[in-house]
């Protein structure tokens, strides 16, 4: 059967739906680009020193791991000499990078965490990238970090990266969520599953429970009514997964359902959560609801948050619609 390539998918969307501009689709396939240069690295790991700490911190204070770093020059300088964007912002960057004026500027306005999950790069589990596409004001020129508060509605496209056993691209344009396989031999992502779709209901969560002890009542009910089981008020038996990488426990769940929980909790009360709204709560949200699953941050649409910060952190309910409701619902 005569697959899809990522090419081909993006300009029917261009194309025959007039979904996408042209520079929109460039810019996608610019990010798929640099994903794929970033797996290499990832798959290459120790062979080419690329395990172990960077021996610097972030703007958030975590310490850098080497492939943190690499990942995030590697979408810098991928991106900035195209033409399609204003300026890009990034976990690992304080306030966001300019385009040099020596390239043309485009409309978009390009956010990711270029590797999340950092902590599982050293014992060799999935990882990942995250994106999201805005498009710049009308009428600006000079982008500044007001520029990328805009709410989560306001994508125009946004997807990830999973660094696993095969590299996946998953990708929405607001037209579904299509799944891409990378074919490392020849450099080429193929559409291996179209119109992802989560299912309403499940019967798996994540959530690191480590940390019950410090969740809000709601919460508390909420999990104890799972681990209940087919006794208690639920009337089923539950399972849990927890990767600790927020990519591989998305696409799980994209995959066959789930609901995937970060909750504010009382470690840090000032921290609405520990997850970034920008950049991986939002663009997740967006493949979510385009999946027919539901996203809030406890009490409202994860989309409809106005943001107030760049890096600014929101607690996350993610998934199985059903799920999503009812954990909100107890809020
Ligand atoms: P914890 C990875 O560091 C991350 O940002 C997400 O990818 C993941 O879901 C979460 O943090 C894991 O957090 O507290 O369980 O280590």
């Amino acid at each position: 059967m005569k697959r899809v390539s990522l090419t081909q998918y993006l300009i029917e969307k261009q194309r025959d739906k007039g979904l996408i501009p042209g520079e929109l689709r460039l810019l996608l396939e610019v990010v798929a680009r640099a994903c794929k240069r970033i797996s290499y690295s990832v798959g290459k790991g120790a062979l080419a020193d690329m395990l172990g700490e960077a021996g610097s911190d972030n703007v958030q204070g975590e310490s850098q791991k080497k492939l943190d770093v690499i990942a995030n020059e590697v979408l810098l300088e991928a991106n900035e000499w195209g033409g399609h964007l204003a300026a890009m912002a990034s976990e690992e960057m304080d306030h966001p990078s300019l385009i040099p004026n020596r390239y043309p500027k485009g409309e978009f306005l390009l956010l990711f965490d270029p590797l999340d999950g950092s902590s599982n790069i050293d014992v060799n589990v999935s990882i990942g990238t995250i994106f999201s596409v805005l498009r710049m004001p009308s009428g600006v020129t000079e982008p500044t970090e007001q520029h990328f508060l805009q709410p989560g509605t306001a994508q125009v496209a946004s997807g990830y990266a999973v660094y696993g056993p095969s590299t996946l691209l998953v990708l929405t344009v607001g037209d579904g969520v299509a799944c891409f396989t990378l074919d490392r031999e020849t450099g080429s992502w193929w559409l291996t599953q179209d119109r992802m779709h989560i299912p309403v209901s499940t019967k798996e969560f994540a959530i690191n429970a480590s940390n019950a002890r410090h969740w809000e009542p709601p919460v508390k009910r909420y999990i104890d009514e799972l681990l209940a089981g087919k006794e208690g008020p639920r009337g089923k038996d539950f399972n849990m997964r927890w990767v600790a990488s927020m990519v591989a426990d998305v696409h799980r769940i994209l995959t066959r359902g789930g609901v995937f929980m970060y909750p504010r909790d009382a470690r840090e009360p000032d921290k609405p959560g520990k997850l970034r709204l920008m950049y991986e709560a939002n663009p997740m949200a967006f493949l979510v609801e385009q999946a027919g699953g539901a996203c809030t941050n406890g009490s409202m649409r994860t989309l409809d948050i106005t943001p107030e910060k760049l890096h600014q952190r929101v607690a996350v309910f993610l998934g199985s619609k059903e799920e999503v409701e009812r954990v909100t619902s107890y809020h």
